[in-house]
């Protein structure tokens, strides 16, 4: 697969618009969340994420992030509550971090940004696929969750071990076995607002739903997802850092909290 657009001077957010006119649009993401401009709903639900390790099934240096996938043909590994309705599916989780400690997330609380953020993003099953949910404004949810620089995170682990196999853009191994729930804090309290893709093709289909607590990853960990590259083999190799959009304007959109 390979992508006209990047993260680099050239090819970078600020560009995106002029082949994906949506990046100016009314719901798009990430964004800043101020928590104390969000409204606590006590209306929202529990956030119930019910994952399979055994639909665990690759993982994917894509040129932009690395990404693990998970077989979705049936509702093994899903989410539903929160801010929902219905059943969505587990398509596959991935990162954006970058090249310090100082950068890398996405999302950003009043402004505090952390270095890195993890991406699990689901489809509504009431679409037929991925593809056909991504493009309608209730097809995807996505959970959120920053990692903060700490003690060395265990369940990161196996992740991490992999990444020497798919250092290239284009490379893939199989990847089995894994719970992605391991990855997320003891306690979901979240936020959530109605946004995008936060790479092309930008589509505003994703409700977002991002947690309150970070988990931890060491220094270590971090420099094994920094060695990744952005290239293929043979091209010069550019390693995979800053691989973040900046936040986007907010344009009236509310933002609202499970907790108090
Ligand atoms: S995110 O969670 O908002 N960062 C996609 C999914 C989640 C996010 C961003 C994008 C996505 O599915 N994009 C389209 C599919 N991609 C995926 C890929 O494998 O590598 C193809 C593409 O862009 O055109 Cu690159
Ligand atoms: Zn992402």
């Amino acid at each position: 697969m390979s992508h006209a657009w990047g993260y680099g001077a050239q090819d970078g957010p600020d560009t995106w618009a002029e082949s994906f006119p949506i990046a100016n649009g009314p719901r798009q993401s990430p964004i800043d969340i101020v928590p104390t401009q969000a409204q606590h709903d006590p209306a929202l639900k529990h956030l119930k994420l019910k994952y399979d390790p055994a639909t665990a099934k690759g993982i994917l240096n894509n040129g932009h992030t690395f990404q693990v996938d998970f077989t979705d043909d049936d509702n093994s590994s899903t989410l539903a509550g929160g801010p929902v309705t219905g059943i969505y599916r587990l398509k596959q989780f991935h990162f954006h971090w970058g090249s310090g400690d100082d950068k890398g997330s996405e999302h950003t609380i009043a402004g505090t940004r952390f270095p890195c953020e993890l991406h699990l993003v689901h489809w509504n099953t009431k679409y037929p696929n991925f593809g056909e949910a991504a493009s309608k404004p209730d097809g995807l949810a996505v959970v959120g969750v920053f990692l903060k620089i700490g003690s060395a995170n265990p369940r990161l682990q196996k992740v991490i071990d992999a990444l020497d196999e798919i250092r290239s853009k284009g490379r893939q191994t199989t990847f089995s076995n894994f719970d992605p729930k391991t990855l997320l804090p003891a306690a979901l309290d979240f936020w959530t607002y109605e946004g995008s893709l936060t790479t092309p093709p930008l589509l505003e289909s994703v409700t977002w739903i991002v947690l309150k607590d970070p988990v931890s990853v060491s220094p270590a960990q971090m420099a094994k997802f920094r060695s990744l590259l952005f290239t293929s083999e043979g091209e010069a190799p550019c390693c995979m850092v800053d691989n973040f959009r900046p936040p986007q304007p907010l344009k009236g959109r509310k933002v609202r909290a499970s907790f108090k």
